[in-house]
């Protein structure tokens, strides 16, 4: 007992909203089910701003991308086992990428479950989801719900972001306290995403080796989004004149169509560079790890790496790296402007000048390329009229999975602005597609274009029915050749279609139709044209089934390498 009883109580399902919204947590993506469908109704009446998924994968990767959007935690809520499992593939996606996320799920009965008795959906959750993201707790006294979210945010945001599971047994939202107590047993937390600054010796090595270089280039990865230092990292990289490739969702932080981009000839800034700087990049697959062919071979025992990370030990996780700078990357970025004082030298000009002329003249091969027009349309077509169109509405998010699909439209669809472009990720996950767009146009309101490949959408597809319910400004474009990689592939048996394939034809268009959305089918980039622009002028939800070139398209597209083939030749 309390001194500030007042013989009112509270239960779980109160003291869970009011300390989520305490914490700033305004949105909800979830599945109703046993046991959380009147926490669902109970958060909803109480403001809160519940989207119900069709499935909890994809509830999950709103979640994740509300997170990278916000730099709050997203929330995502699922039923016991099933729904926890579904829900927990993209918590370890979230994980994976560095975005927060905190998937809370229902759980059965402990005594049960730990007897393994077999209760309703029993499954040991806070077990299996240990090992696959950043923390996991369970909470069992109504008195430490506010504890538990807490540490729940904490966990989330700080340091390199995750995922972070909450498990809530069923018992737990009936539960009943003193409501004063209830009250006082919540906590706001206070800077949950505390800066780390880097020492004065790691900013001086950093900029030593800066200085020395004769061959320079800056990666911008999608930490350097999250971290949302823009205007800083715009003068570090224009301070500097250093040339600069963004990975695929840094596309943006600073406008694709910048004088210091050297994405339009990747390869040859990657194997020439004498010393590059990582500014929330890692070195992993989708850097080559740093070494081989890719980095120039014998070319990269002379290279030397700088790294900003608020993680530590991604240090030397894959090379040597010479001059780590370790902290949050705007505390790392304000750091060196400060060092660099005010007559920093540009890179030497025959470095310079040699990127401008390579990218220049891929970008005229490429201007090439999209102004063609054949028929069917193929990959280069279709994306001319979605970059034209985000060109024009710089502000809008871009959304995007596949295989072709994401390659092409990686290089072909400009980015103007900061963390307007969502994918597939550290993971070259598919299935990402319907729940960021929904996250997207939740969180920012703005014009969402979903660009997928055929293959991908299905992954996520149902979920345009919740596109419908919310009236959400998403336009779903469905690149339609007909299968995974291309629609061209034969059964040598002449039996089933082949693996590859999908139903010719398809009338993807007819999924959003049939809840009320927009449906159309474009065989032109005039056709297309007509109707993106008629989708961003309405901001109703529309899918458009773009007809591609069945035979367009390679095996896993930019990445075939990776693909092992049988060593026995094709006949
Ligand atoms: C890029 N390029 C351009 C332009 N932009 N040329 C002209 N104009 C413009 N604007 C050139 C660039 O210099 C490269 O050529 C090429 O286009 C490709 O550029 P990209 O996409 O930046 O580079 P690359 O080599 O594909 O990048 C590697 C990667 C990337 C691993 C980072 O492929 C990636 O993010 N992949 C994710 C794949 C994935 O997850 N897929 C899921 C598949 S699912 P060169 O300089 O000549 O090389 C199962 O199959
Ligand atoms: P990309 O795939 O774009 O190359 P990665 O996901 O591999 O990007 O890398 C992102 C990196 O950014 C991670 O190593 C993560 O620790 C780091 N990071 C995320 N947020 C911050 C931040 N605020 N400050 C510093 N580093 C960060
Ligand atoms: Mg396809």
């Amino acid at each position: 007992t309390t001194d500030t009883q007042t013989g009112e109580t509270i239960d779980g399902f109160h003291l869970l909203i009011d300390a989520l919204k305490l914490n700033g947590i305004e949105n909800i993506y979830e599945v109703p089910g046993i046991p959380i469908t009147d926490f669902t109704r109970l958060a909803q009446a109480a403001g809160m701003r519940l989207i119900s998924f069709r499935h909890e994968q994809h509830a999950g990767n709103a979640a994740a991308a509300a997170g990278f959007l916000t730099q709050k935690p997203g929330i995502c809520m699922t039923v016991s086992a099933p729904g926890f499992l579904n829900g927990l593939t993209a918590l370890t996606n979230a994980t994976t990428n560095c975005f927060p996320m905190i998937l809370i799920s229902g759980s059965s009965e402990r005594e049960i479950v730990d007897l393994q008795q077999g209760d309703y959906e029993e499954m040991d959750q806070l077990a299996i989801a240990k090992p696959l993201c950043k923390a996991a707790y369970r909470v069992l006294h109504a008195q430490d719900i506010g504890v538990g979210i807490a540490r729940a945010i904490r966990s989330a945001v700080s340091g390199r972001p995750g995922g972070v599971y909450l498990d809530l047994p069923a018992k737990l939202f009936s539960q009943t306290m003193d409501a004063a107590a209830g009250k006082k047993s919540l906590i706001k937390v206070v800077d949950a995403a505390p800066k780390q600054l880097p020492g004065p010796e790691a900013v001086q090595r950093a900029l030593d080796l800066l200085k020395g270089a004769k061959r320079p280039l800056i990666i911008l990865g999608k930490g350097a989004a999250y971290a949302r230092a823009d205007a800083d990292i715009r003068t570090l990289v224009e301070k500097s004149g250093i040339p600069y490739l963004p990975m695929s969702m840094a596309k943006g932080l600073l406008p694709d169509t910048h004088a210091q981009s050297a994405s339009a000839t990747r390869s040859h800034v990657l194997a020439e560079a004498d010393v590059v700087m990582l500014v929330g990049a890692r070195l992993n697959w989708l850097l080559s790890h740093g070494k081989g062919k890719t980095w120039g071979g014998d070319k990269a025992a002379d290279r030397k790496f700088i790294q900003i990370d608020i993680s530590p030990i991604e240090m030397d996780s894959n090379v040597a790296i010479a001059a780590p700078l370790v902290g949050d990357i705007g505390s790392c970025v304000s750091a060196l402007l400060a060092g660099m004082g005010s007559n920093w030298a540009k890179p030497p000009a025959e470095w310079t000048q040699g990127i401008a002329e390579r990218k220049d003249k891929n970008i005229s091969k490429m201007a090439e390329t999209l102004a063609l027009n054949p028929s069917p349309m193929n990959f280069h077509s279709a994306l001319n009229v979605i970059r034209n169109q985000v060109k024009a509405r710089p502000d809008a998010i871009v959304v995007n999975e596949g295989a072709n699909t994401l390659d092409f439209a990686r290089s072909i669809v400009d980015m103007y602005e900061p963390r307007k472009r969502l994918d597939v990720g550290t993971w070259g996950i598919m299935g990402i597609g319907m729940g960021f767009a929904i996250a997207a146009a939740v969180e920012t309101g703005k014009p969402v274009i979903a660009i997928e490949g055929d293959s991908a959408f299905g992954f996520s597809g149902m979920e345009v029915e919740t596109i419908c319910r919310y009236n959400l400004p998403v336009c779903v474009i469905v690149f339609n050749n007909n299968g995974i990689y291309k629609g061209t592939d034969k059964n040598p048996l002449g039996t089933d279609m082949a693996p590859t394939q999908f139903v010719k034809g398809a009338k993807y268009e007819m999924m959003m139709q049939a809840f009320g959305g927009v449906g159309v089918q474009a065989n032109t980039p005039a056709e297309l044209e007509k109707a993106l622009t008629e989708a961003i002028k309405s901001g109703k939800p529309t899918l458009i089934n773009a007809i591609i070139d069945e035979s367009a398209g390679t095996e896993s597209g930019r990445i075939t390498s990776l693909n092992p083939a049988t060593a026995k030749k094709k006949t």
